[in-house]
């Protein structure tokens, strides 16, 4: 028994019987907000018992005029909700190697499951799924039911916690929302270390290559060119909308960038062997870059560490730092 437990108790055993009717509707009331409610609006409840629906008309209404500047300066994908709108996962445990459902809702201002979208990219919404440590990157795209709940089966390949990204515009935002939350995958758990910082990753008999000096703060150039058996691949196929897609992830927290060629791709049009794209990297940091294209019918993704500077000059990979150990890439 908790110390907690204990003391109420002896509370109780004390008190008269009219107090002890007092003291348990007390906690009664008290107990199911407390456990409802999250920690910042704590102060806003001092005037009455309907909190709990007081609370959601009083805070998205200015929380997202001036207090909020801070937070929107953020990147995207680092909060599980904004601007009114919540990722709210059905499940969060999941057994490792075999095909279970996720699914989702994105809740609204109005507290009900969104089914009006934007389409961005030919989707309403695009789920990225990637381990906590980025190994295990997927981005897919689930269907979603006419009451709004977005599903997919979908198999996590080991244990750890993982994190699902949401990128979607609500019709009634302006604007591309990402929302992230963190999911649980039981099982051994081993870290895989990130691939060394490298200008060149092989998948499938392609080689691909990056070229750019990223600045922290600027936009800036990367170009990818793909190549298959040295010989340039000059009929890149479209894919939603573009010859390649680059989801980038910060290092520590996981912080999302999306980001396509200025250059639309429509169905027909041959790309390649070059993918360029303009990328803001908002810190100095290690980041995650993942490349979708397609060729051949087939989508493959090319992973990149990259280190970015406040000034475009390469950091020296840890590997050729005196005194550093072994090698040890995502291993595919
Ligand atoms: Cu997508």
């Amino acid at each position: 028994m908790t110390r907690a437990v204990a003391v109420r108790l002896g509370a109780f055993a004390g008190a008269l019987a009219l107090a002890f009717a007092a003291a348990f509707a007390l906690g009664s009331a008290v107990d199911p907000v407390a456990a409802a409610d999250p920690a910042p609006a704590a102060d806003s409840h001092g005037g009455g018992g309907d909190g709990m629906s007081g609370m959601p008309s009083e805070e998205p209404a200015d929380a997202h005029g001036a207090g909020h500047s801070e937070a929107s300066a953020q990147p995207p994908g680092l909060a599980v909700s904004q601007s009114g709108y919540t990722l709210v996962p059905r499940n969060t445990f999941f057994q490792p190697g075999k095909a279970q459902t996720l699914a989702f809702t994105i809740q609204g201002p109005d507290g009900k499951p969104v089914t009006q979208y934007t389409k961005t990219h030919e989707k309403d919404l695009h789920l990225i799924v990637v381990r906590r440590d980025l190994s295990g990157f997927h981005h897919v795209h689930p269907t979603r039911s006419a009451d709004g709940v977005w599903s997919i089966p979908f198999t996590f390949t080991a244990g750890g916690q993982w994190r699902i990204f949401t990128d979607f515009q609500p019709s009634a935002l302006g604007k591309t929302l990402t929302l992230g939350a963190d999911v649980n995958v039981s099982g051994l758990y081993i870290p895989v270390p990130l691939n060394e910082p490298a200008s060149v990753y092989s998948v499938d008999g392609y080689d691909i290559t990056l070229a750019g000096k990223p600045v922290a703060g600027k936009e800036s150039s990367l170009t990818f060119s793909i190549t298959k058996g040295g010989k340039p691949i000059t009929d890149l196929q479209p894919y939603l909308g573009a010859f390649g897609h680059l989801v980038s992830l910060r290092g520590g927290d996981l912080a999302y960038l999306h980001t396509h060629p200025s250059m639309e791709a429509k169905a027909g049009m041959k790309g390649g062997p070059e993918i360029e794209f303009g990328t803001t990297f908002p810190t100095a940091g290690t980041y995650s870059l993942f490349l979708d294209f397609q060729h051949a019918g087939k989508v493959r993704t090319a992973e990149f560490t990259v280190n970015v500077t406040s000034d475009g000059t390469a950091i020296v990979p840890p590997s050729e730092l005196p005194g550093a150990g072994e090698e040890s890439p995502h291993g595919h």
